[in-house]
């Protein structure tokens, strides 16, 4: 086994979701410090590929019962150094992206991004204020599973 139990492998990556209504929405902080105690932390997209995939699950995991708004997972990108310098917790800078369109607008000071089940896979990230409550995605190399 690479991944830990619950977690998803994709192109040997191993990958968590934050799936569970209850207990998996929380502030973009909070999300990271749950991934740091799997050893791992907030998602980080370091290809198309990687992208693509990754947005394919968040838009299955669509629930018609939420708003849109409310369907985001947190990932590892922020602007929190510099307004409207994204950058990657690995410290890669985003050029393009995938943002939604018209996204991000800083609207009420939103300095997290979050991916959205959005039916354009490159249309899919929008920048929301960090302390909303959202589902997030964690992302980790497998082995060894001591964090
Ligand atoms: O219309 C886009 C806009 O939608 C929401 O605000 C109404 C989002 N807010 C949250 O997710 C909290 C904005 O981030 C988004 O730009
Ligand atoms: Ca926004």
């Amino acid at each position: 086994r690479q991944c830990l139990p619950g977690w998803t492998v994709i192109n040997s990556m191993c990958y968590f979701f934050a799936l569970s209504e209850e207990l998996s929405r929380r502030s973009w902080m909070d999300a990271r410090h749950f991934c740091k105690r799997q050893g791992s932390d907030l998602l980080v997209i370091n290809s198309r590929e990687e992208h693509m995939a990754l947005a394919e699950i968040v838009k299955m995991s669509r629930d018609p019962s939420r708003s849109l708004a409310h369907s985001g997972f947190w990932i590892g990108l922020r602007d929190a150094d510099v307004e409207g310098s994204w950058t990657w917790l690995d410290g890669t800078r985003v050029e393009e992206g995938y943002w939604d369109i018209g996204e991000p607008n800083n609207q009420n000071n939103e300095d997290c991004a979050a991916m959205y089940p959005r039916e354009n896979p490159f249309h899919s990230w929008n920048d929301a204020p960090c302390n909303w409550n959202l589902k997030w995605i964690c992302e980790r190399t497998p082995r060894p599973f001591s964090s």
